[in-house]
């Protein structure tokens, strides 16, 4: 049988000084040179005189963003590119790509701390009864109620995900890698691995964790690199496909504070697409807002320890919609193993999860209804009623089915 391994143990004495490294490169707190590639994103106006635009820029762009109407340029100085372009006919607008992270706290809390006693027998995962997520949250509970997955997937867009992993290989269905550009969005991080885990590791298999939903399919899109990075126009294509292959939920654990027309695009193409996305609030402890999470929309999920307090890192504010357990979450690792990691990153796939399932119980609703459902039955904290720090309080998926129970 698969044991819990201890901290000090294998993927963490490892990735706790990779993932302060990647974190603190994806520019959160760094200078913008942390962030930059030489490259520009170009969105242009369809018919003749984005035509005549290309023509006077003169170069191939080296990708392009179809759906989106975007294309992505070399250029050795992206400033004097933007500026170039914006004076050309047929450009809608033009901006520098920007590598952007996914979200870890600084300060890991997962790394000095050692499970609680949580004990479940509701299902069949010899690891359950250190999920004390799930018992929190009254997933066990929830899925005497309901198994109902959706069918369409929830696709979680990250780092890809270990897609031969014992516990997720017949949950998880691959889609894209946006950083090899192959049909592999093998995991070269551990992050996407621990987020795909989250949301559908197989429930009641006898084997490792327990996943969030677990009748949904998970599809697994690569869009951020072995340091847990992805350009712009990386995140965006990776959205772009997730929705195209059947998405109806996308978790989206990464973020970055500075505002960005790429990403906004592709969030506002998939809301309008009729599928929910769910980002993480981002792990600064901050009140500055985090995009994509920031932007209308989108379901921003904060986090909370075992005590229901706020997490530590989790960022606070207007726009956030729900808590989720955040902080000393087990989940799946690469190559069989499993690991406890912290962060609104590991909030976000639970979030998703549970939208899935109240989902798969009102096919008919839009999601701004799911959205509104999980923020209603969820478990006020702090204030009374919505405060910055939890949004609309803790999910809650045993109230959040049973409230859908003819
Ligand atoms: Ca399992
Ligand atoms: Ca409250």
């Amino acid at each position: 049988m698969k044991r819990l391994l201890p901290f000090a143990m294998a993927g963490l004495a490892g990735c706790g000084t990779q993932t302060l490294t990647s974190f603190r490169a994806t520019g959160t707190s760094d200078g913008p040179e942390a962030r930059a590639v030489r490259e520009v994103i170009v969105a242009w106006r369809p018919g003749i005189e984005a035509q005549a635009g290309r023509r006077a820029l003169g170069v191939a762009p080296l990708r392009r963003v179809p759906r989106l109407g975007l294309d992505v340029y070399g250029a050795a100085d992206p400033q004097a590119f933007v500026a170039r372009v914006r004076r050309l006919p047929g450009a809608a607008w033009a901006e520098a790509n920007e590598r952007v992270g996914l979200n870890l706290p600084r300060h890991e809390e997962a790394l000095a701390v050692s499970l609680p006693g949580f004990r479940l027998t509701a299902a069949d995962d010899p690891m359950l009864g250190d999920q004390w997520a799930m018992a929190k949250c009254r997933f066990p509970e929830a899925w005497a109620v309901s198994r109902g997955g959706l069918k369409r997937p929830v696709a979680v867009v990250d780092t890809g995900a270990d897609t031969r992993h014992e516990d997720l290989r017949d949950k998880v269905v691959s889609g894209w890698d946006f950083v090899n550009q192959d049909p592999e969005p093998r995991d070269d991080h551990f992050h996407g691995t621990h987020c795909a885990g989250i949301v559908g590791a197989a429930t009641g298999n006898g084997i490792g964790v327990a996943g969030g939903a677990p009748d949904t399919p998970v599809l697994v899109v690569k869009s951020l690199d072995w340091e847990g990075m992805g350009t712009y126009d990386q995140i965006a294509q990776g959205i772009v496909f997730a929705v195209e292959h059947g998405a109806k939920v996308v978790s989206l654990s990464l973020g970055a504070p500075q505002k960005n027309y790429t990403l906004s695009q592709a969030v506002t193409w998939a809301v309008g697409q009729g599928v929910l996305v769910v980002a993480a609030m981002g792990n600064e402890s901050s009140d500055d807002p985090s995009y994509p999470a920031a932007y209308p929309g989108v379901l921003a999920v904060g986090s909370t320890r075992m005590d229901d307090t706020r997490s530590g890192f989790s960022n606070r504010g207007d726009h956030m919609s729900v808590s989720a357990p955040g902080s000393r979450i087990l989940s799946t690792d690469r190559y069989d193993k499993y690991q406890v990691l912290s962060g609104t990153s590991m909030a976000t796939p639970l979030v998703a999860a549970l939208a899935s399932m109240v989902w798969a119980m009102r096919p008919e609703w839009t999601a701004s209804q799911v959205t509104e459902h999980l923020r209603k039955t969820a478990v006020d904290l702090g204030e009374p009623g919505f405060d910055t720090s939890f949004g609309a309080g803790r999910i809650d998926a045993l109230a959040a089915v049973q409230s859908l129970v003819r």
